[in-house]
This record gives C-alpha cells, sequence and structure tokens, in this order.
C-alpha cells in the first residue's frame, strides 16, 4: 500500500495525537519533519497557513486538522474503528478528545513555557534549522516560538493561576494512573478517540518536555506506561473496548473534571460566537473573539475565547443527539453521574463548519 504522509514535528501537540493513530490503525506512512522549508515549500502553499499536522494521502489530497484527519482514515479503513459502537462510550471518547484537544492545552503550555522554556526554545531552533550550532539553534527558536510562549498566558496561565493549573493537573494525573493501574486504555482493552485526543498534550508536551516528563515519571508511572503504549501499540489494530458499552468507574473523576473545568467556558463561548455572529453579519469569524473569565480550582483567571472549540463540541452534541433512545437513557444516567447538565441543556450556536483553525457558519 502507498504511505501517507505525515508533515509534523515530535514537539507537536497534534502530530502526536495523529502519529498514534497512523501506528495503532497499521497505516503505512512516511513523516516529514516540519522545518523551516518544509512550512515554506510545501505546508503554506498546501493549507493556506503555517500549521501542523498535515497529512497527505496517496492519492495526493490534502488533510488539514488532526480531528478531521483521523475521521477520514478511521472511516476509509473501516474496523476496527477508533470511534466505538456503543452510544456511552462513544460520547465518553468524544468528550475527551475535546478535553484533550481544548483544554488540557493550558497545563501543556503553562508547564512547557513555565517549566521547560529552554529545553523547548532549543527543540523549536533544532526544528527550524536541523544543521545549525545550538548557540543559533537556540537564538532562532527563542525568534520562532515567541507566539507560542505568548499563548501560555493567552491560554489562562497569567502568574496568578500557575498554582490552580498545577493543581489541577496533578490530580488529572492522579485520576489517571488509577485509572490506567487497571485498563491498558481508557474504554478497556482498545485506544479510542479519547486516547488519541488525552496522548496529543501527555505525549508532545508533558512525557517529552524534560522537566514535565520527571514529574510524570514521579507521579504517574501508569500514566508513563499508558503514553508509551501509545507510542508503540504492542498490538495495533486488536483489543477490544469493554463490553455492553459500559465505562469504566475510574474514568468518571476524569469527566467530573472535563465538565466542571471546561463546560463553563464553552457555554460562554457560545453565547459570545452567537453574539458576535448577529453583529457581524457576512464577516469572516477570526480564531479568538476577545477575552473572557474562567474557574480553575476556585481560582479566577481570563483567558483568549476560541471558537474552534464549538465545532468540536457541536461533533459531540451530534453524537449525544443521535444516539438511540436506550443509549440516550444510558448517557443522560452518566450526564447525571459527572455534572454534566450544562452539556445536556446547551444552548447551541448556529450550525458551523470549521475554517482552518476558526469556524464558520454552516451553508444554509
Ligand atoms: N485543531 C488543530 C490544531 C493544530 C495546531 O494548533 N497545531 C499547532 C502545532 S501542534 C500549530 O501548528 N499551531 C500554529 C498556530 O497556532 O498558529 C488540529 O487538531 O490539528
Amino acid at each position: 500500500m502507498t504511505p501517507y504522509t505525515l508533515y509534523g514535528a515530535e514537539i507537536s501537540y497534534y502530530t502526536g495525537k495523529v502519529r498514534a493513530f497512523l501506528q495503532w490503525k497499521g497505516l503505512p506512512f512516511v513523516e516529514i519533519l516540519a522545518t523551516g522549508d518544509v512550512y515554506r515549500q510545501f505546508i503554506v502553499p498546501r493549507v493556506g497557513f503555517a500549521v501542523i499536522p498535515v497529512l497527505t494521502t496517496p492519492e495526493g489530497a490534502t488533510l488539514q486538522d488532526s480531528t478531521d484527519i483521523i475521521e477520514a482514515l478511521d472511516r476509509r479503513h473501516g474496523e476496527p474503528s477508533v470511534f466505538p459502537a456503543g452510544g456511552v462510550q462513544r460520547l465518553a471518547s468524544v468528550l475527551l478528545e475535546l478535553y484533550g484537544d481544548e483544554w488540557l492545552l493550558i497545563p501543556a503550555m503553562h508547564y512547557r513555557w513555565h517549566h521547560n522554556r529552554e529545553w523547548a526554545l532549543r527543540a523549536f531552533g533544532a526544528l527550524n534549522a536541523p544543521e545549525a550550532s545550538p548557540e543559533e539553534q537556540l537564538e532562532l527558536g527563542s525568534r520562532r516560538a515567541a507566539p507560542f510562549a505568548q499563548a501560555a498566558v493567552l491560554l489562562g496561565g497569567a502568574p496568578h493561576m500557575q498554582a490552580a493549573i498545577e493543581r489541577s493537573y496533578e490530580d488529572l494525573l492522579a485520576e489517571l494512573n488509577t485509572h490506567f493501574a487497571e485498563h491498558p486504555y481508557l474504554l478497556g482493552g482498545r485506544p479510542s478517540i479519547g486516547d488519541f485526543g488525552l496522548y496529543g498534550p501527555l505525549y508532545a508536551h508533558q512525557y517529552r518536555d524534560s522537566a514535565s516528563g520527571a514529574l510524570m515519571r514521579r507521579l504517574a508511572p501508569h500514566v508513563v506506561a499508558w503514553v508509551e503504549r501509545m507510542q508503540q501499540p504492542p498490538a495495533p489494530g486488536s483489543g477490544d473496548f469493554l463490553p455492553c458499552d459500559t465505562l469504566p468507574p475510574t474514568l468518571l473523576p476524569v469527566l467530573r473534571r472535563m465538565m466542571r473545568e471546561q463546560m463553563p467556558v464553552l457555554e460562554d463561548t457560545a453565547q459570545r460566537l452567537s453574539t458576535w455572529l448577529a453583529e457581524h453579519p457576512g464577516t469572516p469569524v477570526p480564531r479568538t473573539l476577545g477575552k473572557h473569565g474562567f474557574t480553575l480550582e476556585g481560582e479566577h483567571g481570563e483567558r483568549i475565547v476560541r471558537p474552534y472549540a464549538l465545532w468540536m463540541l457541536q461533533r459531540v452534541r451530534d453524537i449525544y443527539r443521535a444516539l438511540k433512545p436506550m443509549e440516550r437513557t444510558q448517557a443522560d444516567q452518566l450526564l447525571d453521574a459527572i455534572g454534566g447538565n450544562t452539556f445536556r441543556d446547551f444552548q447551541d450556536p448556529p450550525r458551523l463548519v470549521r475554517d482552518g483553525m476558526s469556524v464558520a457558519l454552516a451553508p444554509a
């Protein structure tokens, strides 16, 4: 089979998500390091903006966005799928994909830029100019990484929030450590889309960045073992989700955390986007819509409003709405158990499509 080509990097959150999927699915691929030249000569001309990961198919089509890439390839290559057939498991797994993709950016960026800064600058320099000297790489990394380094604060990591971010992340590690002591993956013996979503931050930042990796090894050895299973799947394409659409009880604290931390922000984002759309008819939606407040571990911070997250939430809501009556009842019991009222009663904004790293109104 002609291979896929993945343009990405080891330090990249969403590249890790796609790479692990390709490996588990047993799809042949070659990975091309996204150096400065590769961005200039391939990524920007093909995609229109600078981003990784990008994937090209054997037929030469270009796909961008880890969520779309995985969905398209999973559909194309069929079973075994990373989307569970059982409705409750499917819902839980896409909720956790959304949590990993959009919310765990906060600790991932905070730890990278506030605890692993020089390490990360050197890694960015090495990526952009693999042949340069270490001093040149550090200097180049400092220039190239500036927007990413700023993002740590824009996403919510201002100094007064950092202790809360660390408390939340360390507690999440403890919850996942308990879970992975009993189960190889989130839903049993096979990775689901939720595993790939969590793996982005937990591999590319929290396992690989030097100080963060030491923290994970000290606090959560079972999470380390899961990261390594995801990195090198012992048996690609095999294993089963737990039978009868059940969720392991050890996953409930993680889902509760997601509902408590992220859902209020999504709710406010939806309100702001709906207002913005009404006030700016016909205008492309920017990547960020100002700032709003958020609460973590009882502390109040500010962060940029990201409409993109609502496109991911819309996919989750579509899955919830499409559940069969029996599954819907069980899903509602799950939502009761995890504090999921806001999700169940969500005031959906107008129908959206993804537009690069932002969203647009879906065509009528
Ligand atoms: N939602 C996108 C996010 C991709 C993304 O943010 N990639 C990062 C690297 S891990 C990037 O290239 N960011 C460029 C930017 O934020 O301008 C996905 O899932 O692929």
